[in-house]
């Protein structure tokens, strides 16, 4: 008989003020259906956009977690990482996923590393280094496009065509995962219209799903996004259809913050739009590129 419930190891850190990592993950899969198990990478009294956040690294602290894990013999239909407190991290999650991990389970790596042509302010070369390393374990990769630029030693620009996107995923995807995701694609003409494009060498296709652009930048979306693709696939969607599916709801959670008046960067209002991921599949507007 099929599991009434999957379940997923999230492996991010847990930031208290500004919806990022944990704080998306958990009610989305939720929502969805599916159970999410925390191992915390660190703890933040914020995500690291706001000024002067505290910081608390979990490094020494993940063994043996996973540890207790492994000794009372914990299974999981899919182990799904994102923000790492440190590049030290990258080899227990790489443990992990090997212990964990079997033919049948989903390992989705979102490579948080940066935006904006930057990285984040708590990340070096090394993290980059190690998070090269890290996505061969992958079965799906969700990476922005400044992370599918570092992961490629390519040069960052806002000016792609999608003969380049195409190329690059076709790069990431021989470094090992199945399937690649790069996000925040912008569109031509400038402004309007941003994309998302994907690559899955099981069926040497690609696909591609556009929506309106909006001219507010949100931290965590990248987490609400994988959590989406992650919840989806884990029921059995196909991808064009999971990505269709977190378009629609990042851009439904966007589109719901946006006309209000409040700070960007808390996030966006995944609480009003939560049960929209209840839904059945809907009629999407992914396409497939030649
Ligand atoms: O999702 C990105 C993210 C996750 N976790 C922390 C972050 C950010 C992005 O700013 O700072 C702590």
């Amino acid at each position: 008989m099929n599991k009434p419930v999957q379940r997923v190891a999230a492996i991010h850190d847990l930031s208290g003020v500004g919806r990022v990592s944990l704080t998306m993950i958990i009610p989305i899969l939720s929502t969805m259906g599916v159970q999410v198990c925390p191992l915390p990478t660190a703890v933040l009294s914020s995500h690291s956009a706001y000024k002067d956040f505290y910081f608390v690294d979990l490094t020494e602290h993940i063994e043996g977690m996973i540890n207790h894990w492994e000794k009372i013999g914990y299974e999981f239909d899919s182990v799904y990482s994102g923000f790492l407190g440190s590049s030290a991290q990258i080899e227990m999650v790489e443990y992990f996923i090997r212990k964990f991990s079997t033919e049948s389970s989903l390992v989705v790596i979102d490579p948080v590393l940066g935006d904006n042509g930057k990285l984040y302010k708590t990340f070096d070369d090394r993290m980059v280094a190690e998070m090269k390393k890290l996505v061969k374990y992958a079965d799906v990769i969700t990476p922005n496009i400044t992370e599918a630029s570092l992961l490629l030693d390519e040069e960052y620009s806002d000016n792609f065509s999608i003969e380049k996107i195409k190329g690059w995923l076709l790069k990431l995807t021989s470094m090992g995962p199945d399937t690649a995701i790069i996000t925040s694609i912008p569109e031509k003409p400038e402004g309007k219209r941003t994309s998302v494009v994907a690559y899955s060498k099981k069926g040497k296709r690609f696909w591609k799903v556009s929506c309106d652009y909006i001219p507010a930048f949100y931290p965590g979306t990248g987490d609400a996004f994988t959590s989406v693709i992650t919840g989806s696939l884990l029921q059995g969607d196909s991808l064009p259809v999971a990505i269709d599916r977190a378009v629609t709801f990042i851009s439904l959670a966007i589109r719901s913050t946006f006309g209000h008046e409040n700070d960007p960067m808390e996030g966006i209002m995944i609480e009003r739009v939560l049960d929209s991921l209840k839904a059945p599949v809907q009629m999407g507007s992914y396409e497939l590129l030649s």
